[in-house]
C-alpha cells in the first residue's frame, strides 16, 4: 500500500458514512501521488493526513420561527478546514441535502481552488440543511438571524470569511451581514457577494460563471478554436449557470438547454436569458414557466435527459453527481468535446474516467469555478483599502486570474508526467503552495 492509498483507507475507516468526502478526496490524492513520491520529506511531516483533517468543525443548533408561528430546529455547520495561506474562505450553501459529508468535500476542494486563484485565502465551507423554496423573505431572514447568531462567534475579517453557494445568495447575505454587524457592532468585510451599497464587488455576481467561460475560452484557444458558434448546455438555472450561458451567448455560441432540481428545458433558438433571469432570479419560480412563455420552446420533467441533448460543450452547473458514467457516455457519443465543471464535483468518478478516455478537454470544478472565490478575494482586498473598483478593472482582474490557471494547472500536469490531464494538473497546482507553506509553518 503506497502512502496515498494508506492515507485514503485511514480517512473511509475514521469518518465512515461520509461518500462524498471519500470520493472528493480520492480525486485529489490519487492526482497528488507524482507530487508526494517526489517529496518524501511530506509523508514523514505527515503532511496528506493533515492536509485531509480540517482544523475545525463547528456544528450548531439553528432554531427559528415560522410565519405561522411553529418552531423550526436546522443544522449549521462551519468546516474551518485549512488556513496555511490565508483566512479560511468559502462559501455556505443552504439546502436539504446538506450534511458533514457534503460540507466536508467542499472545503477539501475549496482548498485547493483558493490556492489555485493564486491570491492569499485558506480553505472553508458551511451550511445548513435549511430548504430555502417557498419560504416568505421574513422567514429567511429570521433563519438568517438564528444562524449568524452563532456563527459570528467563529468568523472575522482575517479569520474566516463566508459567502454564498447553492441556495445562499444576495438576499441571504444581506440578512447574514446585518445580523453579524448588528451583535459584533463593526462593519467589515466579513461576507463576500454583499449588495454593491454595503461594501460588495461589481462582478460578484456574475464571476463564477463569466470565470468559467473564461478559462474555457482559454482551453479552445490553445487548441485554435473558440466559444463562436458551439452548442452548449449548461445544468442548472442558478448563479453560476445564469452568467456561464451570458458570456457565452456574447462570445457566439449557443446555449440550447438549462434545468431546475424538476426538469429541463430545451430551445433549440438558443435559451433567452431575460425570460431565465425573470424566472428564476425575480419570481423564483420553476425553469418549467420558460415553456410556456417562449413559443417553440420544450420543457421536459426530470434533470438526466439534458444530458442526451447533443452539444459541443457542456458546462455542468447545479451540483455534485450530476453527471454519472452513463450521462457522461452519451455525451461522448453525440459528440461532446469540452466539459468544464461550473458547479463542484458534477462529474462523478467514472464520468471523469469516461471523459478522459475519449479525449475530452475536461476542466475540473477546483480550476474551473475558481473565478466566484477569486472575486471574493478582490472584494475583500477593495473593503479592506476601503475603495472601489470599476466593472471593468474587476473583470480584467478576473479573466486574467482564469487564464493564469488554466496555464499553471495544464503546466504542472506536464511538469508531473501527466500532460493534458488537468484534474491531476489542477490538483498538483493547487497543492504544491499549500504543502510549502504548511511545511514551513511546522506541526500546526
Ligand atoms: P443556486 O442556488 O443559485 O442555483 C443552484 C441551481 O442548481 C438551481 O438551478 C437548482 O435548482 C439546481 N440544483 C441544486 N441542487 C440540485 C439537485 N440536487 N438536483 C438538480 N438541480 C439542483 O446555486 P449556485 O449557482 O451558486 O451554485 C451552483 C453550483 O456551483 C454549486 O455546486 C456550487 O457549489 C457551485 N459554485 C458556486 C459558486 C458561487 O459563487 N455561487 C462558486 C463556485 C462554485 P432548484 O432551484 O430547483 O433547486
Ligand atoms: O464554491 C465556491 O467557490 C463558492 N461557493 C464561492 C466561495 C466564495 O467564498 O466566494
Amino acid at each position: 500500500m503506497d502512502y496515498v492509498e494508506r492515507v485514503l483507507s485511514e480517512l473511509k475507516a475514521k469518518n465512515p458514512n461520509e461518500p462524498e468526502f471519500h470520493q472528493a478526496a480520492t480525486e485529489i490524492l490519487n492526482g497528488l501521488r507524482p507530487v508526494v513520491e517526489k517529496h518524501p520529506e511530506y509523508e514523514k511531516a505527515a503532511l496528506l493526513e493533515r492536509f485531509v483533517e480540517p482544523e475545525r468543525v463547528v456544528m450548531f443548533r439553528v432554531p427559528w420561527v415560522d410565519d405561522a408561528g411553529s418552531v423550526h430546529v436546522n443544522k449549521g455547520y462551519r468546516v474551518q478546514f485549512n488556513s496555511a495561506i490565508g483566512p479560511y474562505k468559502g462559501g455556505l450553501r443552504f439546502h436539504p441535502s446538506v450534511n458533514l459529508s457534503i460540507i466536508k468535500f467542499l472545503g477539501l476542494e475549496q482548498i485547493l481552488k483558493n490556492s489555485l486563484t493564486g491570491l492569499p485565502i485558506g480553505g472553508g465551507k458551511g451550511g445548513s440543511d435549511f430548504d430555502p423554496k417557498g419560504k416568505s423573505d421574513n422567514e429567511i431572514m429570521r433563519f438568517c438571524q438564528s444562524f449568524m447568531t452563532e456563527l459570528c462567534r467563529h468568523i472575522g475579517q482575517d479569520t474566516d470569511v463566508p459567502a454564498g453557494d447553492i441556495g445562499v445568495g444576495g438576499r441571504e447575505v444581506g440578512y447574514l451581514f446585518g445580523q453579524y454587524k448588528r451583535i459584533r457592532n463593526e462593519h467589515v468585510g466579513v461576507l463576500t457577494g454583499r449588495g454593491l451599497t454595503y461594501g460588495g464587488s461589481l462582478v460578484r455576481t456574475e464571476a463564477t460563471g463569466y470565470g468559467l467561460v473564461y478559462i474555457t475560452a482559454e482551453a479552445l484557444k490553445a487548441r485554435g478554436d473558440s466559444f463562436e458558434g458551439k452548442t452548449v448546455v449548461v445544468s442548472g438555472s442558478g448563479n453560476v449557470a445564469i452568467y456561464a450561458a451570458e458570456k457565452a451567448q456574447s462570445l457566439g455560441a449557443k446555449v440550447v438547454a438549462m434545468y431546475d432540481s424538476n426538469g429541463y428545458v430545451y430551445d433549440k433558438e438558443g435559451i433567452k436569458l431575460d425570460v431565465i433571469k425573470q424566472i428564476k432570479e425575480i419570481e423564483r419560480a420553476r425553469i418549467k414557466e420558460y415553456a410556456s412563455r417562449v413559443k417553440g420552446a420544450e420543457y421536459h420533467e426530470g434533470c438526466k435527459g439534458i444530458w442526451t441533448i447533443p452539444c459541443d460543450i457542456a458546462l455542468p452547473c447545479a451540483t455534485q453527481n450530476e453527471i454519472d458514467g452513463a450521462s457522461a457516455r452519451i455525451l461522448v457519443k453525440n459528440g461532446v468535446k469540452y466539459v468544464a465543471e461550473g458547479a463542484n464535483m458534477p462529474t462523478d468518478l467514472e464520468g471523469i474516467e469516461v471523459f478522459q478516455k475519449a479525449g475530452v478537454v475536461f476542466l475540473p470544478a477546483k480550476a474551473a469555478n475558481a473565478g466566484g472565490v477569486a472575486t471574493s478575494a478582490l472584494e475583500m482586498a477593495q473593503s479592506s483599502g476601503r475603495l472601489f473598483w470599476t466593472f471593468e478593472e474587476v473583470d480584467a482582474k478576473l479573466k486574467n486570474i482564469m487564464v493564469n490557471i488554466y496555464h499553471n494547472m495544464d503546466a504542472a500536469a506536464k511538469e508531473y508526467g501527466c500532460e493534458g490531464d488537468y484534474v491531476a494538473g489542477a490538483n498538483i497546482a493547487g497543492f504544491i503552495k499549500v504543502a510549502t507553506a504548511m511545511m514551513a509553518q511546522g506541526v500546526v
